[in-house]
C-alpha cells in the first residue's frame, strides 16, 4: 500500500465530494430521522457515502469500507484495509446552519490509523495526517500541542455535561466546567478533533461516538502528540460505540483521573 499514493488519491476525492456538498446548498435537501427525532439524516449524507464507495471499489478493490449510513461493509473486525467514513459528521449543523461539518475519513489497515482526513466543507480546510509524517492544516504543518494546565484550557464539550445523565456524574464535570478557562461546542466531533489538533482547544470529550466520528481525528491528534482514548483510559475500540476524549497530553490524564466518573 502507497500511502502518500493513496493521499494524493483521497485529497482530490474529499475536495470532489466537498463540492458536491456546497452545490447542494443550491437544492433541495430531503430530510430524514434515524434513531430519533433530533437524529438527523439527508439525501446529501447517503449520496456522498455512496461516492466514495463506488470510488473505492473501483480504484482499491479489496479495501473495505465503514461507513455511518451502512452503504459500505459489515465490518466485525479489522483485519485488511478499511476505510472508516463519515460523510458528514455534523448533520444537524449542515440542515439548520449550512456550515459547522466536515467529512471525516481514517484509514486503518490491520487496526492501525495510518492515513486521517477531517475536511471543513464550507471553509474548504482540509486537516490530515499520515502516520509518522506529521499532521497538516491545508499546507501548514502543525507543530507538537505545548504544555497547559487545567485552568488555560478550553474544553470541548456539550451542555449534557451539565446535566444527570447516564454516563458520568455531573456534579463532577460540573466542577470541570467551573475550573477550565472556557467551554465550546461545536457539534462536530470531527471538526472538534481538528481543533484539539490545531491547538485551538485543549480537549474534546464526548459521551457516546462510533468508529468514524473518531477514525479521521484521531490519526490527526496523534501526530502532535495528542492523546485518545475512551473514558476508562483505553485505546478506542473501532468497532463498537463508546465514550470518547482527545486532548493535549499535559492535562489527557487529569481530566480522565479527577473529573470524569463513568457511571
Ligand atoms: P453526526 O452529525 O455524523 O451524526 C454532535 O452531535 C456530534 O455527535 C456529531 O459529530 C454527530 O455526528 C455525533 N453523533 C454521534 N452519535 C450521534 C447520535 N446518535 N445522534 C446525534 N449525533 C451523534
Ligand atoms: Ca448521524
Ligand atoms: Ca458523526
Ligand atoms: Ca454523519
Amino acid at each position: 500500500m502507497d500511502l502518500h499514493e493513496m493521499d494524493r488519491y483521497i485529497k482530490s476525492l474529499i475536495k470532489e465530494a466537498g463540492h458536491r456538498i456546497r452545490t447542494s446548498f443550491r437544492g433541495d435537501i430531503e430530510i430524514e430521522t434515524k434513531a430519533h427525532v433530533n437524529d438527523l439524516v439527508t439525501n446529501i449524507d447517503k449520496e456522498i457515502e455512496q461516492l466514495f464507495i463506488e470510488r473505492i471499489n473501483t480504484d482499491y478493490p479489496g479495501h473495505r469500507i465503514f461507513g455511518e449510513e451502512g452503504f459500505g461493509n459489515d465490518i466485525q473486525d479489522l483485519k485488511g484495509v478499511i476505510w472508516m467514513l463519515d460523510p458528514i459528521d455534523g448533520t444537524m449543523n449542515f440542515v439548520h446552519q449550512q456550515r459547522n461539518f466536515a467529512i471525516s475519513l481514517g484509514i486503518y489497515k490491520d487496526g492501525v490509523g495510518e492515513l486521517g482526513y477531517i475536511y471543513d466543507v464550507v471553509n474548504d480546510d482540509l486537516y490530515h495526517a499520515v502516520r509518522g509524517g506529521g499532521a497538516y492544516f491545508n499546507d501548514e504543518k502543525l507543530p507538537m500541542l505545548q504544555e497547559t494546565s487545567i485552568s488555560e484550557s478550553i474544553i470541548g464539550m456539550n451542555a449534557m455535561w451539565a446535566t444527570p445523565n447516564k454516563y458520568v456524574e455531573h456534579e463532577s464535570t460540573i466542577r470541570l466546567i467551573r475550573d477550565v478557562r472556557g467551554t465550546r461546542s461545536y457539534g462536530s466531533a470531527a471538526l472538534e478533533l481538528a481543533f484539539v489538533a490545531s491547538g485551538r482547544i485543549d480537549a474534546y470529550i464526548s459521551m457516546r461516538l462510533s468508529p468514524w466520528d473518531i477514525a479521521g481525528g484521531s490519526v490527526i491528534v496523534r501526530e502532535v502528540g495528542g492523546m485518545t482514548s475512551n473514558f476508562k483510559g483505553d485505546k478506542e475500540n473501532l468497532l463498537v460505540q463508546d465514550t470518547f476524549m482527545a486532548a493535549n497530553p499535559s492535562i489527557h490524564g487529569k481530566i480522565l483521573s479527577e473529573y470524569i466518573q463513568p457511571k
